[in-house]
């Protein structure tokens, strides 16, 4: 089981984490933490479960949970929270998790765009943000991440698609200290956000590690799916892409996915 004492150990947060809740195993730490929002939960608590039964990805699709050997965690953030800059709280989180994933099992992953966090082309970890309105119009956000530690009676259809830390590692992967790690990271990256309220000082970093830089990506667009060249992310956080025409997109986080033109990166 996941030790809420070894967590705390580790954590080095003013607000990230400090209100903590560690579950055996619930439907989906998102939805636990939309119900401790509702009765007023403070900005940072933090749910983590040791498995899910309905774990979510993003437009509908199904998070593979199993117990044991990976981490399944949500932030919920009500402070400083501007509604249409709620998805660029995702990329913030893929900085922080690539950041931590490094410092903790010293391997270096990449970031592909919006919420992927890849491994020599396989996913390693997915986050999903949620924003919800109170009746007096304010807004909080729910940040879930899963990252996969440990290959273990994984669902079979994930085989060539998921990466695994303990794989790349060898050593064991302490989560309790990964998950300190990563709320550290992200409370560092996150006042750097809000400083300015866009990717200015952060812009540079995660162009660094996006794995789609300079590749040919399939954007799949609701309105209409088209190809071209990634160059990177613009200051509000939106994928830069150069159609064949020479014209450039501004691809907004929101609704859209990017696959590699020869596969998933
Ligand atoms: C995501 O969605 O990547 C967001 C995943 C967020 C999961 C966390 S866990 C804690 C919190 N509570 C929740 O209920 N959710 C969050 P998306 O980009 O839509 O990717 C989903 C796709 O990734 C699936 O359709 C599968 O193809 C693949 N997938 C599912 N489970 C996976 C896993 N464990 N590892 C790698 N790939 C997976």
């Amino acid at each position: 089981m996941l030790s809420k004492e070894e967590i705390e150990k580790g954590l080095h947060t003013q607000w990230a984490g400090r209100n903590m809740i560690c579950l055996e195993s619930t439907d989906s730490t998102n939805v636990q933490v939309k119900h401790l929002a509702q009765r007023g939960a403070a900005h940072g608590t933090v749910v983590v479960a040791e498995s899910q039964s309905a774990g979510r990805g993003r437009l509908g699709r199904k998070w593979e949970s199993p117990a044991g050997s990976n981490l399944y965690f949500s932030l919920l953030l009500r402070e400083n929270i501007v509604p249409q800059k709620a998805s660029m709280l995702t990329l913030v989180m893929g900085l922080a998790l690539q950041e931590a994933i490094e410092q903790v099992c010293g391997i270096e992953t990449k970031i592909k765009w919006p919420n992927d966090i890849v491994l020599d082309g396989r996913k390693i970890a997915g986050i999903l943000t949620e924003m919800y309105f109170k009746e007096d119009n304010s807004a909080y956000v729910i940040i879930g991440t899963g990252v996969n530690v440990k290959a273990q009676d994984f669902v079979p259809q994930l085989e060539n698609k998921a990466a695994f830390l303990e794989n790349t590692c060898k050593e064991p992967v302490s989560r309790e200290a990964l998950l300190a790690k990563i709320l550290e990271c992200f409370e560092g990256k996150v006042a750097l956000f809000i400083k300015t309220m866009d990717f200015s000082l952060l812009r540079q970093s995660y162009n660094e590690v996006l794995v789609n830089c300079g590749r040919e990506v399939r954007v799949l667009d609701p309105a209409g799916e088209y190809t071209g060249t990634a160059q990177g992310i613009n200051e509000e956080g939106e994928l830069l892409v150069r159609r064949p025409d020479g014209t450039v997109e501004k691809v907004y986080a929101g609704e859209v996915s990017v696959r590699g033109v020869y596969g998933y990166v």
